[in-house]
């Protein structure tokens, strides 16, 4: 079994937990779940930067100590786990003593290779990045090159490296093993930053209390870059008594992986592994970078203010539902846009429509097929299987090299031949026709066999919902290796439970707000999509509550011109209001009295303020509104159906 080591960077903690850090972790993640399904002996590590000027401008501004700054942001960073499911094996502090000694044996045996010396230090500083930059760095106005925020000018006596003598064993390096840096394209420009040149870096700092106080250097403390790189060994027990972690993923380990985001490759694709030349310690095998998470055009970053807190997603879509659009959106190593327009998007066609409909149709006709349990013959002879199986080494290619999108992807394309195979079949109709077939039998087995293959290989990316989707087609305990994904796995007349919706489409309209929404209805057409939209089972269009109600008020809902406020008595001792789009149809006097049909079991959403449960059904022509009656007078709160 060969070893694992997986990091992801340490976050800062001046600021909460934004999308961005959140990505690394849930690519760090999946990566570690995966491997252990692989075969591997991972150890995957996270954690908090916590010293530094920032943190301790950011902790004086509040009026608190540092370290209190740094606890309340640490009990964010393990809540989040908590709701995502991060499983790392370890979480280190550079706060933490054991952090401390790792620093102080790094900088013993860089002390004894001779590689620092003492010199005074001048020149533009930015104290977001905690960087010296030379003068040609700058943006315009003397502005930091990465946050263009003003520098200050800087003068004080350090703590040099001699990163300079590093410059061509460094070359050496990249040269030897290309694959140190990923994707490739990072590899040149790191090799294109040395190649440039490599001035010696000072690694301490004068008057600048919270940090680890240098060896031997009074008033000095260990610069920001070389305590925080250093966590990566300190947590494994590098300068403690005991080393056995240590030893099996850093001294011995197969692969050292850095997972990070571009923003910082140049400290660890070029200081880091120099500081552990000069120490004489193994390099990490892989940095792998990758790209930003952006809004509107821009970094998502706090200074940009366009920030993406994760508690809204999850509280809305579910963890798993996060964690697999963040993988499935970003090509791994290049930006990628957020919008909570493609989150609802990506949401409803992949989960409500693509694997929630594909799992319900076939649990619910196997159940009514099959009394209650998995079809009772299996099929190897089918056209999934190959189908399955490419999907599967697809995946898996995929998944080896951090593609995580192509992987989802060849999953969502089984997922699709999968409809079309069921469409053709229309075992609806062989059920009524014939009753339950070995036939029918077959078919819909191959079709809950290829929902049991996507859910296994999704078992890395969703860890709670994946085994949910398999606890609905018979199968208890998820796989835990990946022998799983070849063809023939799923139980044959097993007991299977009637089906909780997994994957409730969502409101978009509810969710973006009716403005947006509207300018999207204008922008397409819907006509030609409404031929396509995939057939329904009678359970889930009883899923949707219609009932009928009289309307005993009406009143436009001010400064809207569609809007119509409605109160709406549906047999339920208080009235409701409910908001409908028909201000433009009908006037209020029309209304009242008059007895509608309305969708009763609607989640609540809010429309210029006003707060609406439910919705009034009406057939739109050209998009006019035209009201639904029933034929004769009923008591309020009748079902329809
Ligand atoms: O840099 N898109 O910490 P940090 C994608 N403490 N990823 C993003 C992102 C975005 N918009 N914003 C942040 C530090 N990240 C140092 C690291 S390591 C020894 C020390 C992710 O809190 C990405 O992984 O600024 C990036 O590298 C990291 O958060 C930076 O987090």
């Amino acid at each position: 079994m060969s070893t694992f080591y997986l990091t992801t960077p340490i976050y800062y903690v001046n600021a909460l937990p934004h999308i961005g850090h959140i990505f690394t972790t849930t690519v760090g993640d999946t990566l570690a779940r995966y491997l252990r399904m692989a075969g591997q002996e991972v150890y995957f590590l996270t954690g908090t930067d916590e010293h530094g000027q920032n943190i301790e401008r950011a902790a004086r501004n509040e009026g608190i100590e540092p370290i209190a700054l740094a606890d309340r942001v640490v009990a964010k960073y393990r809540e989040l786990r908590d709701r995502l499911g991060f499983s790392y094996d370890d979480f280190v502090r550079t706060t933490q003593e054991r952090h401390k000694r790792g620093v102080y044996e790094i900088i013993r045996r860089i002390e004894a290779a001779g590689d620092f010396y003492t010199a005074v230090h001048e020149g533009w500083y930015c104290p977001p990045c905690e960087t010296f930059y030379t003068e040609k760095e700058l943006g315009p106005e003397k502005t930091c090159p990465v946050h263009g925020t003003p520098v200050e000018w800087k003068s004080e006596e350090n703590v040099f490296f001699k990163l300079s003598k590093y410059q061509q064993p460094l070359l050496d390096l990249y040269r030897e093993h290309p694959e140190f840096v990923r994707p490739e394209t990072r590899l040149n420009e790191v090799r294109a930053f040395v190649e440039a040149g490599l001035r010696d870096l000072s690694v301490s700092r004068a008057n600048l209390e919270w940090g680890i106080p240098f060896p031997a250097k009074p008033g000095q403390t260990v610069y920001v870059w070389l305590d925080a790189l250093t966590n990566y060994i300190s947590a494994l027990g590098f300068g403690s008594d005991d080393t056995r972690l240590y030893d099996r993923f850093w001294e011995h380990g197969d692969v050292r992986l850095h997972l990070i985001g571009k923003d910082i490759l140049r400290f660890h694709a070029v200081y880091w592994p120099a500081f552990l030349m000069s120490a004489g310690l193994p390099l990490p095998t892989v940095v792998w970078a990758h790209g930003w998470w952006q809004r509107d055009g821009r970094k998502v970053s706090k200074s940009a203010g366009n920030i993406v807190r994760p508690d809204e997603l999850i509280d809305r879509f579910g963890a798993d539902s996060v964690r697999y659009f963040l993988l499935r959106e970003m090509v791994f190593g290049q930006d990628a846009n957020f919008s909570d327009e493609a989150f609802v998007d990506r949401y409803n066609s992949d989960f409500a429509n693509g694997l929630g409909n594909l799992l319900s149709r076939l649990v619910t006709l196997s159940r009514s097929a099959f009394d209650g349990r998995t079809p009772p013959h299996a099929c190897s002879d089918n056209e999934l299987a190959p189908a399955a199986k490419q999907a599967a080494e697809d995946y898996r290619a995929a998944m080896e090299n951090l593609a995580f999108n192509r992987a989802l992807e060849s999953l969502w394309r089984l997922i699709g031949e999968t409809d079309q195979y069921i469409h053709r079949r229309e075992p609806w109709k062989m059920l009524k026709a014939e009753g339950p077939t070995p036939a029918l039998a077959r078919i819909l087995w191959n079709g809950m066999e290829v929902v049991r293959i996507v859910s296994t290989a999704l078992l890395p990316v969703m860890p709670r919902m994946a085994p949910q989707v398999l606890a609905a087609i018979g199968v208890p305990e998820p796989a835990t290796n990946f022998d799983a994904l070849r063809w023939g796995g799923l139980p044959t007349d097993v007991e299977i439970p009637a089906l909780a919706p997994l994957f409730p489409r969502i409101d978009k309209a509810a969710y973006l707000g009716e403005a947006k929404e509207k300018k999207k209805m204008e922008e397409t057409t819907p006509p030609a999509a409404a031929a396509e939209t995939p057939r329904i089972t009678v359970d889930q269009f009883f899923q949707a509550e219609l009932k009928v109600a009289t309307i005993v008020a009406a009143e436009p809902v001010p400064k809207s011109k569609k809007l119509m406020k409605l109160t709406a008595d549906l047999g339920e001792g208080a009235p409701r209001t409910i908001v409908a789009g028909i201000a433009l149809a009908y006037q209020p006097e029309d209304l009242v009295g008059k007895q509608v049909v309305v969708v009763a079991n609607l989640q609540p959403a809010t429309l210029m303020g006003v707060e609406s449960n439910g919705m009034v059904l009406a057939a739109s022509l050209d998009g006019k509104p035209i009201l639904l009656h029933p034929d004769a007078q009923v008591p309020n709160g009748t079902r329809v159906k």
